[in-house]
């Protein structure tokens, strides 16, 4: 049975370990944390949280300067409350400091990417990434005190080994690693998605089984006194571009 562990903020139980994660029946409690505001209220809410995200630039100029581990666990923590297909939360998070295990991700990752700009990405792919300015160099998967890699579990193992189907597996870490970027943002952390395809390397370096696929790589740090970004990626689409109300 589900005694309520999953739900505790540790953070154990996912996927292999809690059978009843997968098995338990419907149990209908009260919402809990109701929270209600009044219309002026939730506009100022909405407002100030835009302002907030307004704020949230992707970097790649990291300082070497330390981050707490507390910080980053509280912010993985946040990203586990996303919402996931049938709950099953395939995703785990691994985090990494240690500058030996960096220096590898890097490696390998940089090994990658050569292959990509040198000609694998294909002329429009290239073209579409001049304005960002980036090239196969990734010093910041060193410099940064953090790399949180992301993997989607692909299917889970229940306590007694049997395949546990997960669904909407691309959707749910979709929505986890968005939370994880906003819950280090909203921290006081800048951060970089960095995808170096093909990513099975990680599962090496990062010591994690088959049935977990690498989704992301996301540095997290701070950013360097004298760092820039790309003026392209400031523009964003306005909401006349970007919603319709009917
Ligand atoms: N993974 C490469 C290429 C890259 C692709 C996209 I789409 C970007 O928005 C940025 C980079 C890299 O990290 O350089």
């Amino acid at each position: 049975m589900n005694d309520g562990t999953m739900n505790d903020g540790t953070g154990n139980g996912a996927g292999t370990s809690d059978a009843g994660l997968v098995t338990a029946a419907y149990e209908a409690i009260p919402l809990p944390d109701r929270r209600s505001f009044t219309d002026v209220e939730m506009a100022e809410r909405a407002a100030k949280f835009l302002e907030e995200v307004k704020t949230r630039h992707s970097i790649r100029d990291f300082a070497p300067t330390p981050v707490p581990r507390m910080v980053i666990e509280s912010c993985i923590l946040a990203a586990g409350r996303a919402p996931s297909g049938a709950n099953r939360q395939p995703w785990h998070f691994v985090a990494v400091s240690d500058p030996d295990i960096k220096h590898r991700i890097r490696k390998a990752a940089e090994a990658e990417e050569r292959a990509f700009y040198d000609g694998k990405a294909g002329d429009d792919w290239l073209a579409a990434l001049a304005p960002l300015g980036t090239d196969d160099e990734k010093p910041f998967l060193e410099t940064a005190p953090w790399l949180i890699v992301i993997f989607a579990e692909r299917y889970g193992v229940s306590a007694d080994r049997k395949i546990v189907k997960n669904y909407y597996i691309n959707e749910s870490v979709g929505i986890a690693t968005g939370m994880l970027i906003t819950a280090l943002h909203c921290a006081g952390l800048a951060t970089l998605t960095h995808t170096p395809n093909p990513m099975r390397f990680l599962n090496e370096i990062c010591g994690r089984p088959e049935n977990e696929k690498p989704y992301m790589i996301l540095v997290a740090g701070h950013a360097t006194e004298d760092a820039t970004v790309p003026r392209h990626a400031k523009r964003k689409k306005s909401l006349d571009e970007i919603a319709t109300f009917r």
